[in-house]
Order: C-alpha cells, then structure tokens, then sequence
C-alpha cells in the first residue's frame, strides 16, 4: 500500500462516519417528528368567548364563559351547516374543533348541534347527564336529565387524566338523536339547526388548570373493536383536548 493510497482510504473512512453520523441524526429527525405530528392537534384551538356577565353558584360568584359546537354524520353533512372540515376520513366527527380552550373556574355553557342519527347505547349510565350545574342539560328547549339508551347519537364526555394534582372534571352528555325515515333523517322541531338536528345547551363549572380529554362513550365506529373502530379510535373525530387554562 502506498502513503497516498492510505491517506485516500483513511479520508474514505473518515466520509463514512460524517455520512453515517448524518444518516442517524436524519432518521432519529424523522421518527421524532412523525411522532410529534401523530400527536399533534389536528385542528386549530376553540376558545371559550369569556362574557361580561357573573353568576352566583352556591353562595361563589363565577365568571360566564360560552362555546358551541356541532357533531355531524359525515363530511357532507357537516358542510351543509356551515363547517368545513379538514378532517380526512369522511367519519362521523365533532366540529370546528377536537381541542377545546376553557378559562378555569368559571361558568361554562356549552352548545352542542347534534345531527347524527344513533342505534343504542351499550352502557346505559352513559345516557345520563352528569357534571353540570343542577343535573340537568336542556334539549331543544326541554330540561332533561337523560336520554333514553336507544335515542341518542353521540355523547360528550370530559374526564380526566391519571394525576394527582388537577381539579376532578367529570361532564357526561348524551346527544338526542334524530329520528330516521326510510329515505334519512327527519325533520325535527328544532329552528336553531334550522329543523335538521337538536341542540342540547348545559353549563357546568371548571376548577384551576390543566389538561383533560373529551371523547364520546356511544360506540359510533365501525364493525372493528365493536363499533370502537373507525371515527371511534381516530384521533379527532370523536376525541379531543380538554385545556383548562
Ligand atoms: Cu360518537
């Protein structure tokens, strides 16, 4: 081997290791931010509109925060009210927002639009309205504190997450149903979905900060995992972020 055959190959090696060492930095690059994007927010944040208004709850004044959402049959039928998913599978889905914003300790109302049809609950419990200020949750108009297990369409849970250091939030809403016909849904009586869904509006109160979940508890997927395929175990569709802030 000559001296300038041995500086080539020494130079070589030395390539190869700036080559190798770059390929890792490109593939741990890659696997970070296909996790980072698997685990980031699909949608844009929703935030609460804080209003002027008070409230008195058990003696404690609160501030009045409000936010509406819809929840939808398919792609289609949610661009027919007004919201223009991103969302790519054409699944059942909340809108505008799988990642709601919410002050703490405040008076939240929540509006839900409903326009999905529904079969039957597998957990009757979840047919119940819980968490919010008086039990109640009302329904075109209508204080309810349940929905029969056969007629409702969705439902919007909030919970929490393993910790020991956040206010317990625990909010179950279960979502009337429309009624179907042979030819799709019917009309209902209900002039703020312009006749073609339910609104269900219910207030309940947060503590401090912190970070929780909302999903729904009717089985609303497909055939896999008994019905918690599909729109069930996408992230978006029928979960979310609950932040408390
Ligand atoms: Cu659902």
């Amino acid at each position: 081997m000559s001296g300038k055959e041995s500086t080539m190959t020494a130079s070589k090696r030395a390539l190869s290791a700036v080559v190798g060492v770059l390929l890792m930095v490109a593939v741990v690059g890659v696997v970070g931010f296909t996790l980072h994007s698997a685990s980031a927010d699909p949608h844009k944040k929703l935030y609460a509109t804080k209003t002027a208004e008070t409230i008195v709850v058990d003696g404690k004044t609160y501030p009045k925060a409000t936010i509406t959402m819809g929840v939808y049959a398919d792609t289609a039928q949610a661009k027919e009210m007004g919201y223009n998913t991103i969302n790519k599978k054409d699944y059942v889905q909340y809108g505008p927002s799988s990642h709601i914003v919410l002050p703490a300790h405040t008076y939240v109302t929540m509006t839900i639009h409903g326009y999905d049809g529904g079969e039957k609950l597998n957990a009757p419990f979840f047919g119940k309205v819980v968490g919010t200020v008086g039990g109640t949750m009302n329904v075109d108009g209508v204080d309810v504190t349940e929905i029969p297990a056969d007629q409702v369409q969705h439902t919007f849970t909030i919970h929490s997450l393993p910790s020991s250091n956040r206010d317990p939030l625990f909010v179950n809403i279960p979502l009337q149903h429309v009624d179907e016909g042979d030819n799709g849904f019917l009309p209902t009586k209900d002039p703020g979905t312009n006749y073609k869904g339910h609104t269900m509006t219910f207030s309940f109160i947060t503590g401090g900060a912190g970070e929780y979940v909302w999903n729904c508890e009717y089985p609303c997927g497909d055939g896999t995992y008994a019905k918690f395929g599909a729109a069930m175990s996408a992230y978006g569709y029928m979960s979310g972020k609950v932040s408390v802030a």
